[in-house]
């Protein structure tokens, strides 16, 4: 077989395998869609086209210098998208990486990405209607599930969990994930949060706040059917940290035991800073080097635990996959947010797949907007087949039988089986 024909092979089992989706931030249409004010179901050509990340890249084309932050955000949704359609996508080549997602997103659903303005588009989508439209991309994606983030101390969020009730958690298209940054990061916030509920969980620990604080994990988890716990953690972040022995606490007497108990990963991810430019808002963050060996010291100490871990910093992969060779308690997953790009795609996929074989999740999609989940999947399945390709073709040069059986198992492990199983109860 020629190494053409090899890849075309591939590239077919790659794109026919269905994905689970482990990590995104669409959510089920009973959470309300846009362009519903409160709306969390985010999608259609608008909200494509105001990403966060192309927000970022707008201001480096039109600086604040020439139009103020505070004079984008007053402006409706509409006028920010066509301010960057015209800037971003008309009078420059869309060469970014988010760029470029809009115009295969566009092409995918059957669209002329060409067009100067974005009334013809509009007019598409609001034809659609939202729920048959999330089968639609989940079709084109060929994604099975999208998990969701679902962030307990967020008010907005959580006042839909106490109205709906079980709905909430219902819709098969998607899995639920608990979502509790601040446990960590802000646990003044949560202590207060957590109080408001009718938790009697105390700033200094005392009395049965350790108690309570495990029964409020329990009880979320529980309530939203979670498959994993999730955390997003500052570069600062250390285990142990002699600075820190509430946090210590926090991880080590109420987190872990709870997750052990349930069986419940806790899915880490490690680098994010927040607000460095805070004029951006959610666009504003940016990524920096973490610390590793907490990770090795939380997957050494507690052998019981399940721990899938995703790391913001380019220079922390290596490290990452080093570690993971040392604990089958570690799942490394996905190239995040500054990462999901296909070069660094590809050299994190070489990588892992040369330290850890097939036993990793390359990939997620961290979707924002729904039609996102198009692109990011397109894209990916690309880089990953690219990469599997030389890695059959290393192997049959060496004498190897390569089958289609063989690379169906591989791709089914790498988008959809590793995950699945790590999660299992
Ligand atoms: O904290 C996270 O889950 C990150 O993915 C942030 O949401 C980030 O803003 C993002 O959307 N990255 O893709
Ligand atoms: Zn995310």
């Amino acid at each position: 077989m020629s190494r053409k024909e090899l890849a075309r092979q591939v590239d077919r089992i790659i794109a026919d395998q269905p994905v689970t989706d482990l990590h995104t931030h669409v959510y089920a249409p009973v959470f309300g869609a846009s362009p519903k004010p409160g709306g969390l179901l985010l999608w259609g050509i608008d909200e494509l086209v105001t990403y966060h990340y192309l927000v970022a890249e707008v201001f480096r084309v039109v600086p604040a210098s020439v139009l103020p932050y505070e004079k984008f955000w007053q402006m409706s949704k509409a006028a920010q998208a066509d301010h960057i359609w015209k800037h971003l996508f008309v009078e420059r080549t869309p060469l970014s990486e988010a760029c470029r997602g809009v115009i295969t997103t566009l092409d995918k659903l059957g669209l002329d990405p060409n067009e100067r303005t974005l009334t013809r588009y509009r007019r598409w989508f609001a034809a659609q209607d939202a729920s048959q439209y999330i089968d639609k991309v989940m079709a084109l994606a060929n994604v099975d599930q999208i998990t969701m983030t679902n962030a307990v101390f967020d008010d907005q969020e959580r006042a839909l969990w106490d109205s709906l009730g079980p709905k909430a958690a219902a819709d098969p298209r998607f899995a639920t994930v608990l979502r509790c940054d601040q446990l960590l990061t802000d646990w003044p916030q949560a202590v207060t949060k957590m109080a408001a509920m009718g938790y009697a969980v105390a700033t200094d620990l005392s009395g049965a706040s350790l108690n309570e604080l495990r029964r409020f994990l329990s009880d979320w988890l529980k309530r939203t059917k979670a498959v994993y716990l999730a955390m997003s953690l500052p570069p600062s972040w250390r285990y142990p940290d002699p600075a820190n022995p509430l946090g210590d606490r926090i991880v080590r007497e109420a987190l872990l035991p709870v997750l052990a108990q349930e069986n419940l990963p806790w899915a880490m991810m490690i680098g994010s800073l927040r607000g460095v430019n805070p004029a951006l808002k959610d666009a504003g963050d940016i990524g920096v080097r973490a610390d590793v060996l907490s990770v090795a010291h939380l997957c050494r100490d507690f052998s019981g635990n399940k721990f899938m871990v995703t790391m913001l910093a380019r220079e922390n992969q290596h490290e990452l996959c080093v570690v993971a060779r040392k604990f089958g308690n570690l799942l490394p997953f996905g190239c995040w947010w500054f990462l999901n790009n296909p070069s660094l795609i590809e050299e994190m996929t070489r990588m892992r797949l040369e330290l850890l074989g097939a036993t990793i999740t390359p990939q997620h999609s961290d979707a924002r907007i729904l039609d996102q989940l198009i692109y990011k999947w397109t894209h990916s399945r690309q880089v990953i087949a690219k990469v599997l390709t030389d890695k059959y073709a290393d192997l049959k040069e060496a004498g190897l039988k390569i089958t289609k059986k063989m690379m169906k198992r591989d791709a089914a492990l790498l988008l959809r089986d590793n995950y699945r199983n790590f999660i299992k109860k």
